[in-house]
């Protein structure tokens, strides 16, 4: 075992009333919110590559992490002995899951074989570490977006020695996922898209997509592997345009591309901003088409247009986002992937800490919240009570198809005007909620 983070004690539960920075106050793993224990409710997980890949640099300045225990050298010994030092912190930290890239754990080497040797060698460590910890994989991904041959995206590229090449990385990730008993798979199409459409074939570059998946699907039923699919809306940046744009997007070309039945969607609140939404709408996208899967918590900058990838604080957030996952019955195969990354400025290993515990005691207070407010049951009766012209008469005839535009037509003739008579009430549900914040 290393001891990279000897200074750090295990991240205990303390109370409300704690000050102690390296305490959560409001995560309580073992404590019971409608009748599950946090831990199985929010199954938190930590992302490798901002978290131990992650270096600090932007478009104007290098990196400025510090990480004692990276030689930073690109050799696979470094990368084994990051991978300890890994599940060193996210044992400390006493989250039950972790999340890859392939190259993330592993050097790219100099073909694909030597690429996939590496990979084998960092999988073995993990494989280790996983058994020593109990810690499990929530879903590994392959990156087909930074190596200069994505440069017009992967199973949407131009080239199809491209389209193969990917092909072979996701046949690879989704073997070592499989070998590390993962959860699930995510796909995120981070160059799927286009920089101009002067040069672009839409049709074709969308049928290829669909191509990748399907042959992704019939290699998953191959080998056996049960976990879950996600692909990850994200509306831009690399690219100007992304094709899994939002959820809604997402569902269309799944659907589109006979892909629904085998995929659930994953995501992530700063791409959910980015797309002009709110997660909370979103999430109620996927879960009304029975296709929430997972999400990735992390949260924009008001101020800032760009995925800055931020830890979630914000209890008014995680609270929306918890009264839509237990409205949709809750995570399930998916958990709560903080795929957010310390600031720049914050280049201290322990800020790791501060952020992970600040994101997962945000996300304990937004479930306890949530519970609460399901539980006092005023806001969802209101909501109900809104729409009950739908559950007698004229409403539960035309929602059982046995109305005509004829008969409509008679019953509005006869009644003269629909009156609008139930006000929303938005300001007394906004201070309904803040009962409960
Ligand atoms: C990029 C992003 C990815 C995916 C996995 O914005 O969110 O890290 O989560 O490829
Ligand atoms: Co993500």
């Amino acid at each position: 075992m290393t001891t990279a983070f000897s200074a750090i004690p295990k991240i205990q539960y303390e109370g409300a009333s704690s000050k102690n920075p390296l305490a959560f106050k409001h995560y309580n793993a073992d404590e019971l919110v409608a009748g599950k224990s946090m831990r199985e409710h929010l199954r938190f997980a930590v992302v490798y590559w901002h978290t131990f890949r992650g270096t600090g640099s932007d478009p104007f300045g290098a990196g400025t992490m510090q990480r004692p225990w990276d030689d930073g050298s690109n050799s696979v010994r470094n990368a084994q002995q990051r991978a300890r030092v890994a599940f060193e912190f996210i044992e400390k930290l006493g989250a039950p899951y972790y999340c890859w890239h392939d190259r993330d754990v592993a050097p790219e080497g100099k073909a694909l074989a030597e690429s996939n040797k590496n990979f084998d060698a960092v999988a073995k460590v993990l494989k280790e570490e996983q058994q020593r910890t109990g810690i499990k994989l929530l879903w590994g991904t392959a990156n087909l977006f930074s190596h200069p041959r994505y440069v017009h995206g992967a199973g949407t590229s131009c080239n199809a020695d491209v389209f193969a090449y990917a092909a072979a990385q996701i046949k690879k990730a989704m073997e070592v996922t499989h070998e590390l008993g993962g959860e699930g798979y995510t796909f995120w199409g981070g160059r799927e898209g286009y920089m101009t459409l002067l040069n672009t074939d839409m049709k074709r570059e969308l049928e290829h997509l669909a191509k990748l998946l399907h042959l992704a699907v019939d290699y998953k039923k191959k080998i056996g592997f049960k976990g879950q699919f996600y692909i990850e809306p994200k509306p831009k940046e690399p690219t100007k345009h992304q094709y899994d744009s939002d959820a809604a997007a997402c569902l269309n070309f799944l659907r589109e591309s006979d892909l629904l039945p085998h995929f659930k969607l994953n995501l992530e609140t700063n791409h959910a901003t980015l797309a002009g939404h709110t997660m909370q709408h979103e999430i109620e996208v996927a879960g009304a088409a029975g296709a929430l899967g997972s999400i990735d918590a992390n949260t924009g900058d008001e101020l800032l247009g760009w995925d800055t990838d931020q830890f979630p604080t914000n209890i008014y957030l995680t609270t929306y986002t918890m009264l839509s996952i237990l409205k949709y019955g809750g995570l399930t195969t998916g958990g709560v992937n903080f795929d957010a990354k310390v600031r720049r400025e914050s280049f201290a290993p322990v800020d790791l800490f501060h952020a992970h515990i600040g994101g997962m005691d945000a996300f304990a207070r937004g479930l306890k919240i949530a519970a609460a407010i399901r539980q006092d049951g005023r806001l969802a009766e209101f909501t109900q009570q809104r729409y009950a012209s739908w559950d007698t008469g004229i409403g539960a005839k035309i929602e059982s198809g046995k109305a005509t535009l004829k008969e409509l037509e008679t019953y509005i003739l006869k009644k003269g005007e629909a009156a609008p008579n139930t006000s929303g009430r938005q300001e007394f549900l906004e201070n309904l909620i803040n009962e409960f914040v």
